[in-house]
């Protein structure tokens, strides 16, 4: 990761399969955008192997994936594995929407570094993520 200036964080949203809830994924993306920080939306419908690979090429920091519609067990874990074997699994991968409790120790087993389920308030995930930042910032500097 590039971090020697002092930049706005990129991050990238998607969201994988047929799942077509984008109401949770539009306010993330406007929140985001309102803090500044750079966001790229892939849109729907996306692969694994496409997420990653836009990921890579547009050199986020971050990768957000919205789920609402199931397979998150399968396919979040997925992209953790691709990222890591294209050697991007320094980027900090969350993930939202309808996610039960008892499946995040699987996620995060597999690499996701975090995530906010259904009436999270957009100012935490902000929070978060400028705290994420300015460690890696500072790590860099
Ligand atoms: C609205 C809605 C729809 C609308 C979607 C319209 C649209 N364009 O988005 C319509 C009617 C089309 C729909 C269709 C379906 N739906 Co629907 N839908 C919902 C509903 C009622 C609300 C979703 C929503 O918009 N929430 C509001 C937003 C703001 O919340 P959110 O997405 O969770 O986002 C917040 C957080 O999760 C987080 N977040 C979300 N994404 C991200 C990403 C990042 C990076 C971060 C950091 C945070 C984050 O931040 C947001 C702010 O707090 C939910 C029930 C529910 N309570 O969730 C069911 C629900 C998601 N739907 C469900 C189902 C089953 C379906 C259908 C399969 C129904 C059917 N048989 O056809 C289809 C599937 C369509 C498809 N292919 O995906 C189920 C999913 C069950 C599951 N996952 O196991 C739910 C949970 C209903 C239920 N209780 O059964 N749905």
């Amino acid at each position: 990761m590039s971090n020697a200036h002092q930049r706005p964080l990129r991050i990238l949203l998607a969201k994988l399969g047929m799942d077509t809830h984008t109401v949770g994924i539009t306010i993330i993306a406007h929140a985001l955008r309102e803090a500044g920080m750079e966001v790229i939306f892939t849109g729907l419908k996306q692969t694994p192997e496409m997420v990653a690979a836009a990921a890579i090429q547009e050199d986020v920091d971050v990768v957000g994936i919205s789920t609402l519609s199931a397979g998150h067990t399968r396919n979040l874990p997925k992209l953790a594995r691709l990222l890591r074997e294209a050697g991007a699994g320094d980027k900090l991968l969350l993930a939202g929407g309808v996610i039960p409790e008892e499946d995040r120790p699987l996620l995060e087993e597999a690499g996701v570094d975090r995530t906010f389920t259904m009436g999270s308030d957009t100012r935490d995930i902000v929070a978060y993520l400028n705290e994420w930042w300015v460690q890696q910032l500072a790590a860099d500097a």
